[in-house]
């Protein structure tokens, strides 16, 4: 009983930030995401026998945290269940980012989890249920388990049976699309995605005002990736990251994940559109102060040109990619 499989992150361009039930990461709000191509891949092989007196985590060699380990236990105490087996697992992740990125694995890592364990049980899940699964790991995992463009429904049921992500459009959609991430740190987070949005909930009164943009905001992001619309994508994926960066600060003690390099790259990208007279990059970040970057092939260029400089250690150009598969 035993089946590998891949998944890679993905990038918000509506933010999940804040939960209504944190063991299952039932979200406050809808999100919607790409999945990159390319570089970024987790690799996850997973076996089940009835020799193993526990489940094992390996993360790149190195044995997983208590966390890590929590996390892995419900989404394959979840798939147990749908297979009606109680058999432990072994499970050996690799990722294949280049090293010291910055870019966090969650997303990816516990996606190609779900995916890689249900193969080794035997499960022909939908994605529906890939998803679930995925999202009981890391809230951002749901997404990955999509490729191309995907939407996760917060939905409202208490169990999180109708909280999961569907596809908006697949990654063959809009192939002149790339996202350009911007390393301008591989320190460690200082505070936790799952620590830091408790705290948001917790204490930011503004947070409240964020939620009720959402659903506008959602609408007009998906019809922008369905039209393929660059100028009214683009600053709708810049204003959604910098509300998310604001109730971060409104939070108490505040959150600051940006550095002075990414502050400067959202000058920089400014500046370009302004001298563009039109639209042709947008920024966004999410729990870290690496930059990713919007625009398409033809002016990849341009863009590029734009943000290098002081402080970037690494620029990484990704497209659309596909969700999660077994390898
Ligand atoms: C997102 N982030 O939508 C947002 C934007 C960070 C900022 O999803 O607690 O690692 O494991 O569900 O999925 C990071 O949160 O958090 C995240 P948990 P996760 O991509």
């Amino acid at each position: 009983m035993k089946a590998r499989a891949t998944a890679s992150p993905n990038i918000a361009l509506v933010k999940y930030w804040g939960k209504r039930d944190s063991q299952l990461k039932l979200p406050l709000n809808d999100s919607i995401s790409v999945t990159l191509a390319g570089d970024f891949q987790s690799r996850t092989t997973v076996e089940f026998s009835e020799d193993y007196a526990q489940d094992s985590l390996l993360l790149d060699g190195v044995e997983a945290s208590e966390k890590e380990m929590q996390n892995s236990f419900l989404v394959l105490d979840y798939l147990r269940k749908l297979a009606a087996v109680d058999f432990r697992a072994s499970v050996v992740s690799q990722n294949t980012f280049p090293k010291g990125v910055g870019i966090a694995s969650s997303s990816s890592g516990y996606a190609a989890l779900a995916a890689a364990a249900s193969a080794a049980l035997g499960l022909k899940p939908d994605a529906r249920q890939l998803s679930i699964a995925a999202r009981l790991g890391s809230g951002s995992a749901s997404r990955s388990i999509i490729g191309g463009f995907a939407h996760w429904k917060a939905g409202s049921m208490d169990d999180g049976s109708d909280s999961f992500a569907v596809q908006i459009a697949d990654e063959n959609h809009w192939p002149e699309l790339r996202i350009v991430t911007a390393i301008t740190s591989a320190e460690p987070k200082i505070i936790g995605s799952t620590e830091g949005m408790k705290r948001t909930v917790e204490t930011s009164a503004l947070f409240r005002q964020r939620l009720s943009t959402i659903p506008a905001k959602v609408e007009g992001i998906r019809q922008a990736i369905l039209g393929k619309n660059m100028h009214s994508l683009l600053p709708a994926v810049m204003a959604e990251s910098n509300s998310l960066h604001a109730v971060m600060l409104d939070s108490w003690p505040p959150i600051i994940y940006l550095n002075d390099t990414s502050k400067r790259i959202i000058a920089a990208v400014h500046e370009l559109n302004d001298a563009s007279g039109e639209i042709i990059a947008g920024y966004t970040f999410d729990a870290g102060p690496n930059a990713h970057i919007l625009t398409e092939q033809k002016y990849l260029h341009e863009v590029e040109k734009a943000i290098k400089g002081e402080g970037v250690k690494s620029l990484h150009v990704s497209r659309p990619g596909e969700g999660s598969r077994i390898l």
